[in-house]
């Protein structure tokens, strides 16, 4: 069996918006306790130890508070937020985790429920840039490789009352300044940006449903195209709008703009399961096929758990242990799902129909011995 990092997955990633996350739905409150980020620091790094991860990302907001009224306190040694976030390093350097990617966060934070960077309100629109700056320094501070804009709040239930003039002018604005921040500041930590489309949920409707959208949008409006590629959250965010993974992969990767992977599991068209990878009534044959294309077309880069325990499986009693079992079961369905793509030969499956080859892909991905068919 190969091991994870000779095939496409070179580092496996676990956010700590994932380890942190207290289970909440929107029918019922907290099952875990909210843990502090330097808690969930300490969960991830051990997990390095271990061997089951080698890189973690971050909101701003999972790492250290913010307030509108400090947008440079990560600047200030004096400040609680400067210190915390070097005890934060201090703890991911130790364990040797890289980070691969930091995302602002302007989903949490009340303030921005219309929306951040295409929020109607000019001054709401001001902050969300003066965050997303704050957060590129945080993401320098931890050597991050990439810069994540998720769509997030960046949507609409009432169409009558959208600016569609200037939503999408707004939109290319925001991730503009991200890359001349970047370039201003010379952050070269960053080896590019990302777009994480996703079609609903928080917002009835998101601005860049999906990774067609994203790439359109990099390509056709944003002024440093080059810079910009996608994560594709897989199986969730494409399979709500009814999507396929390997469909996505495979043109993504043929537009140049896979740059790295979100992972989970996800019953197709429903609200954003986030179930782990492998987890729940469907999606095995989808996932191994991804990997299958993945490794097809040569790509190689960071697979990151974006996903979190089965709620049902969420234990207050324990609430240390279930986070670190969630993160070891990720891991383990990974090496399941690379696996069994490995089993899997296209080339042996040429020659066949189409039936026959699918069948035979089975066959294969499962090492059965040929059904009897007669009696
Ligand atoms: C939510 C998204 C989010 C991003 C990071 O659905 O997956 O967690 O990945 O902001
Ligand atoms: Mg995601």
């Amino acid at each position: 069996m190969l091991m994870f990092n000779q095939g496409c997955v070179t580092q496996r990633s676990v956010p700590f918006w994932t380890v942190g996350n207290p289970l909440v739905d929107p029918f019922g409150g907290a099952v875990l306790p909210k843990i502090d980020s330097l808690e969930v620091a300490r969960i991830i790094a051990w997990a390095a130890h271990e061997g089951y991860c080698e890189a973690t990302s971050a909101h701003d907001d999972d790492l250290v508070p913010w307030n509108p009224e400090q947008p440079e306190d990560d600047l200030d040694p004096s400040s609680p937020v400067y210190r915390k976030l070097r005890e934060l390093k201090a703890i991911l350097d130790e364990a040797g985790l890289s980070f691969n990617t930091i995302t602002c966060s302007l989903h949490g934070n009340t303030l921005f429920r219309n929306g951040g960077l295409t929020n109607p309100d000019p001054e709401l629109r001001r902050l969300a840039r003066l965050k997303v700056e704050r957060t590129i320094r945080i993401g320098h501070f931890f050597g991050a490789r990439y810069y994540t804009y998720w769509v997030a709040r960046d949507g609409f239930e009432v169409p009558a009352i959208v600016d569609w003039k200037e939503v999408y002018n707004w939109l290319a604005d925001g991730l503009d300044h991200v890359y001349d921040y970047i370039k201003e500041q010379k952050l070269d930590n960053y080896v590019g940006a990302t777009v994480e489309p996703k079609p609903n949920e928080p917002r009835g409707q998101m601005f860049l449903p999906t990774s067609g959208h994203a790439v359109g949008f990099i390509c056709g409006k944003l002024k440093h195209p080059e810079f910009w590629g996608v994560n594709p959250e897989l199986l969730q965010h494409e399979s709500m709008a009814l999507l396929n993974a390997v469909m996505t992969v495979g043109y993504l990767c043929s537009m140049n703009r896979l740059s790295f992977l979100h992972f989970g599991c996800q019953i197709k068209a429903q609200f954003d399961n986030d179930f782990p990878p492998l987890i729940g009534p469907e999606g095995l044959k989808e996932t191994v096929m991804m990997f299958v294309a993945l490794r097809e077309i040569g790509w190689k880069g960071v697979v990151e758990y974006d996903c979190h325990m089965l709620r049902a499986e969420g234990d207050p009693n324990d609430s240390i242990g279930c986070r670190k079992q969630f993160i070891k079961d990720s891991t383990r369905a990974l090496g399941i799902a690379l696996a069994l793509a490995e089993r899997i030969r296209p080339q042996e499956l040429a020659k066949l129909t189409q039936s026959a080859a699918d069948l035979t892909s089975i066959v294969q991905m499962c090492a059965l011995p040929e059904p009897r068919l007669t009696r």
